[in-house]
């Protein structure tokens, strides 16, 4: 019950409206997600709310339907969002979804065979004598498109970490959202000409839908432009205040005069005061890592317009880090040293320490923020380094009323950040300070983890040259999900810099994933069906089975030590060496030599299958993290029963066979599909150069560009009616059509007729 799936909900915002009056959650399955598109259908309960919610039953979603159907808001909420057809259009079109097909379901729901399903989920609470997590992953900026630097730093890593922790059987909460508020937001909405709020719309639905396809099993994915984000950080400012731990100050501000505005730190760069670096931003140096006061670059300009901007005077709150530390101290040494942060989290927060602190501005002349309630600032809001992680608080509020069962349960609660090693200094000193100063006996971090970076090829991913894969163009590239994930977490930046590479990818995904881990699992069924009918054989362990077993059991204990402290690359090794193990094994064994001979010889192939089959199980199970679709994949190939996935990796871990002698197995089929050179390089030129934006930079017409991307505007086009004849989820239909608008535009650019400004040749933004 613990594996929630909020898939097709994913895109709305507004989820907490489904809390039902009971404290239950409305969700529906995790196998009949994966089958079934129940995205009209989710939003007809969105959008009608808890009169329906009360209603629910969960053994018996007909009943339902039909006391649900008599209801006003229910039937007002279908017009609405199945434009016109009404809840009969809604149940016709669930009767049309093919009925769950996982093992799972038969095992363990009987009731599912009836459609359309609906399971009542609890919502996630920590829970006395459980270990409970929870696990954030750094909130994304909403302005822009995630890369894959991003996906691997954040949300994939947590991804993996909460999928193996339910596997562990902790009780766990895995939260995340857009980071909305802020300048870089507002530049982005005069730059594509919306507003801030529709600039926000616009890419939270993008980074849902790129999540989604990325398999990103958040509980919730909400975002920083709510009322509970007020709520909260206004509670939290009030407090840091009464409690004595804000000063007042003026100071001199950077203001661009040609832009008619006071430049926020993103948008002033210049020479870091501290070792030179000359792209350094007006908040940090991405070189040496020191936080910086924009007036304290060297040679500063605005971003926007190049010029030199002129200090002015404005009155402003700061954080009193320096009275704070002697608390911060006591508790980051508690901290680290009881838990597990990344050695890239403890150095650079003990290097900031070693500076000496200095009060940090919270507040912001900006519109677009959360407003400071201090009637002294009205015309101000919150810094989105002060606002941003308060962020994990409030998008927990939104999804559970009692969220401060989380967030004020510091001793039920072990707290893990997931974020890249540029944002560890917020986490690991400013918001620390921050929550300590509110003295609400917060639930605090417990283990940082922070990555370094991901370079593309060999360069850095930069959006604002459109270098590199963005996560939007992955699932264009016709690569599953999966292989993407487990190339990604194959070279995972884990305690050094990496690389992302497309050759590098194709050798992994032939050398890793076809010749070692699926040759095996498919071998090990397919001998099961070709020599034993399909059924697994009697085994007999001989020593050398036993050998093997007791390797297995050894790289399933590394794993399981690695994944326990978050080496998600590591442990990734282990998986695939078990694979190496027993494909070593069948080679020397040769069953299919054996299953000619005498008795002896017969019975031998049979242990042999069974004990690689048996393998191939456990398999699927260590795979789950990292690769859930061929992960459910093998295990509904192999018919293996649900209970394998619970028990495997829980307590101390240890092997079982589930399948036993005369278990019948499924239908087997190769899980992976060569890639071919020629195919990777034409993925590499696609996707992976220099994007179309160097239209933009190169400020001419460009005929040849301009036919390539009328072309692609047609195509793009083309989906984006697809789509929305199938009535696809709004989420995906926004984000397609984002893309059609951005591809027109660069359209515009290239054919000359566009006058905007050229993107700034780029950072790592
Ligand atoms: N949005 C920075 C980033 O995406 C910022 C993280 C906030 S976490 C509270 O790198
Ligand atoms: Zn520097």
């Amino acid at each position: 019950m613990s594996h929630v799936r909020v898939v097709p909900f994913l895109s709305r915002p507004a989820l907490p409206a489904l809390l039902l009056p009971s404290g239950l959650h409305l969700f529906s399955s995790n196998a009949i997600c994966r089958s079934v598109d129940y995205s009209p259908f989710c939003l007809v309960i969105y959008e009608c709310q808890c009169q329906v919610g009360m209603n629910v039953e969960a053994h018996n979603p007909i009943a339902w339907f039909d006391r649900g159907a008599v209801l006003h808001s229910c039937e007002s909420a279908a017009q609405k969002v199945l434009q016109g057809k009404g809840l009969q259009g809604m149940k016709s079109y669930m009767q049309r979804q093919p009925a769950p097909q996982s093992s799972q379901s038969r095992d363990t729901q009987p009731y599912m065979k009836i459609k359309p399903q609906i399971c009542l989920f609890p919502i996630s609470l920590p829970h006395e004598g459980k270990r409970n997590l929870l696990v954030t992953s750094a909130l994304p900026y909403v302005n822009n498109v995630p890369h894959l630097g991003n996906i691997i730093g954040c949300v994939l890593s947590a991804d993996v970490f909460s999928r193996y922790g339910r596997l562990r059987g902790w009780n766990l909460l895995f939260v995340c959202g857009t980071d909305e508020y802020g300048t870089a937001t507002e530049n982005k909405a005069r730059e594509e000409g919306l507003t801030p709020q529709q600039i926000c719309d616009k890419y939270h639905a993008i980074h849902s839908s790129i999540y989604k396809w990325f398999q990103i099993d958040f509980d919730f994915f909400g975002r920083t432009t709510t009322e509970k984000q007020t709520e909260i950080a206004q509670d939290i400012f009030w407090r840091i205040h009464k409690h004595g731990f804000l000063i007042e100050d003026t100071v001199e501000q950077l203001r661009c005069e040609k832009c008619q505005r006071f430049l926020a730190d993103r948008f002033v760069e210049g020479i870091c005061p501290h070792c030179s670096y000359p792209e350094a931003r007006g908040d940090q140096c991405d070189k040496c890592g020191r936080l910086i006061n924009a007036v304290e670059l060297r040679e500063p300009q605005c971003k926007v317009c190049r010029q030199t901007p002129v200090v002015r005077s404005s009155k402003h709150l700061f954080l009193d880090l320096p009275k704070l530390e002697p608390q911060l101290e006591q508790w980051l040494e508690k901290s680290t040293s009881t838990g597990d942060w990344t050695a890239n989290a403890k150095q650079i927060t003990r290097s900031w320490l070693r500076d000496g602190l200095k009060p940090r501005c919270i507040t912001r002349d900006l519109r677009w923020g959360t407003p400071v309630p201090h009637p002294d600032f009205k015309e101000k809001v919150f810094y989105v380094w002060f606002d941003a992680p308060i962020g994990y608080l409030s998008i927990t509020a939104n999804y559970t009323d009692k969220w401060e069962k989380w967030w004020k349960n510091p001793h039920q609660v072990e707290l893990y950040n997931f974020m890249a090693k540029d944002n560890v200094p917020f986490h690991s000193v400013v918001f620390p300070c921050s929550l300590l100063g509110a003295q609400d006996n917060y639930t605090l971090v417990s283990h940082l983890i922070a990555t370094e970076y991901l370079n593309y090829e060999d360069t850095k991913f930069s959006k604002s040259r459109g270098v590199g894969v963005f996560g939007d163009m992955a699932k264009d590239t016709g690569i599953p999900s999966d292989v993407w994930r487990f190339y990604l977490l194959y070279v995972r930046p884990e305690g050094q810099d990496s690389a992302f590479s497309w050759a590098d990818m194709a050798l992994k995904n032939n050398s890793e994933l076809l010749n070692n881990l699926g040759n095996f699992i498919n071998r090990a069924g397919m001998f099961v069906t070709k020599f034993f009918e399909g059924c697994v054989p009697a085994m007999e362990l001989q020593q050398e089975d036993k050998k093997l077993l007791a390797l297995v059991g050894w790289e399933l204990q590394q794993y399981i030590q690695l994944m326990d402290k978050v080496k998600i690359r590591d442990a990734l090794r282990h998986i695939l060496n078990i694979s190496r193990h027993g494909n070593q094994y069948i080679q020397v064994n040769e069953p299919w030599k054996k299953i000619k001979g005498g008795d002896t010889e017969r019975q031998r192939a049979g242990t042999v299958t069974g004990v690689s089959v048996n393998i191939a199980c456990l398999l699927s199970v260590m795979l789950l993290p990292y690769m859930p679709t061929v992960s459910q994949t093998i295990r509904d190939q192999l018919n293996a029963p649900q209970s394998c996935v619970n028990t495997m990796l829980q307590g101390t871990g240890t092997f079982v066979c589930s399948l036993s002698a005369g278990h019948r197995i499924g239908t087997v089929s190769p899980l992976f599909q060569k890639l071919e050179v020629d195919q990777i390089e034409a993925l590499k030129k696609r996707f992976g150069g220099q994007q179309v934006f160097d239209v933009a930079t190169s400020n001419g017409v460009d005929p040849e560009k301009a036919k390539q991307l009328t072309q692609a505007v047609t195509e793009q086009g083309e989906k984006v009616r697809a789509l929305k004849a199938q009535k696809a989820e709004k989420a995906v239909i926004t984000a397609e059509v984002a893309k059609l608008l951005d591809l027109k535009k660069q359209l515009a650019l290239a054919e000359g007729k566009s006058s905007e400004p050229a993107p700034q040749k780029g950072k790592r933004k």
